[in-house]
């Protein structure tokens, strides 16, 4: 019987208690391999003095997960050096952010090693392996040089970036090489699978065919955009739950007749939270008659703390939202709620329905999930408006929101002032379309047009068409 494999850096399913922090593509993901008995493959977030190759095997929430330990010098290398100095900031057109060692790919590439190492005596002879994103690029590679023949598919949840910035990474190549070993390979925009195909083409000598296969290095493989969504029936069921209520009350009377513009995000330079706190600033600077008629609540949960460029802008975003309270608060009036602390999904849902406005702003985004959790968590009657940045994944279908260029003060307050003033007819039609999509385009959707694409073979759709 065929399974499915999902291998990701993380494995994060959602406990046997529901609500807690987890996100929706883990929940969907949760779902498909509870329905095919499949596995969930990755590491388990802990190092040991000397590396074994041991997995443990756990049962977490109906979903089998095998989870491998690495050493102290893998989290280094591979984790905070290639994946998260490297490959990110790259990926996310921060080349001046970008650290380049040749340790960091080293580990890289040993790691992805021995996740094919220890993964193979688990594959079965029908299994499909889905690979999740940017950590993992090389593993299908090593898989298949392990003699796996199976059908493997590679998601991309970050930007692919335009080919001249990718040719700054040393051995690029190689990297691309490595993902013509998998029969499909998944982007979330058509933006980004331009660029990949725009490499292909100048850089690789790819041949493009129509139904989008691709020829590469004596390979070929499917290339396609598969826009992630949100488990939008899930996020309504936590909508209606007694702590999203709860937390709507709480942040309506800590309001206090004042609008709420709401950001959340993780603490990452690629969302633009300097950028937005200037043209927050920029807002006021420029409306008084706003003084004490609105606030921005930001929640932003501290992530990769052991990255220098994340300490960095941390130290940046407290003095700036510093400056901005000292400079606008009065006593009973403080315009920035600058706010580190995680919420539970159920908290964080409240808080959106809130919401008057989302500001969504990042500088580069693969999709941006926030913004279609803030359009579901909308009042039908009296919606708020969504922001959204116009380099944002999700500003490709989102064509309803008020799209801006994040690196714009001017843009954005100009934004917020006008989402402040929409008449209720345009914010409902605006938001009926948005939520529309949002509702379409599910993550139930994402994940199966891309297992569905990933069991038919090449030459069937060669056949068919
Ligand atoms: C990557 C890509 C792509 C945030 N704070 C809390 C919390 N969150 C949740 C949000 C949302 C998720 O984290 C963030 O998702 P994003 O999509 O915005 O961004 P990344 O984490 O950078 O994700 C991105 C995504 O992968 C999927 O492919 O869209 O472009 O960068 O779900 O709600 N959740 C809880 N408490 C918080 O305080 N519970």
């Amino acid at each position: 019987m065929s399974r499915l494999i999902v291998v990701s850096n993380r494995v994060n399913p959602p406990a046997d208690t529901g609500v807690g922090t987890t996100g929706g593509l883990a929940m969907a993901l949760s779902a498909a391999l509870r329905e095919d008995k499949g596995l969930w493959f990755g590491w388990s977030g802990n190092t040991v003095e000397e590396y074994t190759g041991h997995i443990s095997m756990q049962v977490v929430g109906g979903v089998t997960v095998a989870l491998l330990d690495l050493e102290a010098q893998d989290e280094n290398e591979y984790y905070n050096g290639y994946a998260n100095r490297t490959l990110w900031p790259l990926f996310h057109y921060r080349t001046d952010l970008v650290n380049y060692e040749r340790s960091f790919d080293e580990g890289y590439e040993r790691v992805n090693i021995r996740f094919a190492e220890t993964l193979l005596p688990l594959i079965g002879p029908d299994d499909i392996i889905w690979v999740q994103d940017y950590h993992l690029i090389p593993l299908g590679r090593e898989l298949r040089r392990r003699g796996v023949k199976n059908r493997i598919g590679f998601f991309l949840h970050i930007p692919w970036p335009a080919r001249r910035v990718l040719s700054t990474l040393p051995r690029h190549n190689e990297l691309v090489e490595s993902l013509f070993s998998y029969d499909l390979i998944g982007f979330q925009t058509g933006e980004d699978t331009e660029a990949f195909l725009d490499y292909a083409q100048h850089d690789a000598n790819a041949e493009v065919c129509e139904d989008g296969v691709v020829k590469a290095f004596g390979n070929r493989s499917r290339v396609k955009a598969f826009p992630i969504g949100i488990d939008a029936a899930d996020f309504a069921t936590t909508l209606k739950s007694d702590k999203a209520e709860d937390y709507r009350k709480l942040m309506v009377k800590s309001q206090d007749g004042r609008k709420m513009i709401l950001g959340v995000d993780r603490l990452d330079y690629s969302k633009g939270l300097e950028e937005r706190f200037s043209a927050y600033e920029t807002l006021l600077d420029k409306y008084p008659d706003l003084h004490g008629e609105l606030f921005l609540l930001q929640i932003a949960t501290r992530s990769r703390d052991s990255v220098d460029a994340y300490q960095d802008l941390r130290a940046r975003l407290d003095t700036i939202s510093g400056q901005i309270n000292g400079a606008y608060a009065t006593v009973d009036w403080v315009p920035l709620r600058y706010v580190n602390r995680p919420y539970r999904r159920d908290e964080l849902a409240g808080i959106y329905r809130a919401a008057h406005i989302g500001l969504v702003t990042p500088l580069r985004d693969g999709m941006n999930l926030v913004a279609k959790e803030f359009v579901a968590a909308q009042d039908a009657a009296n919606p708020g408006v969504l922001i959204l940045s116009e380099f944002a994944g999700a500003a490709e279908t989102m064509k309803e929101a008020l799209i801006v260029n994040p690196l714009s003060r001017e843009d954005v307050a100009e934004a917020i002032r006008q989402g402040l003033n929409m008449p209720l007819k345009q914010r409902k039609a605006r938001w009926e379309a948005l939520m529309e999509n949002v509702e379409t385009n599910d993550v139930s959707r994402w994940r199966d047009s891309f297992v569905e694409m990933l069991k038919t073979p090449i030459a069937e759709l060669a056949e068919a068409g």
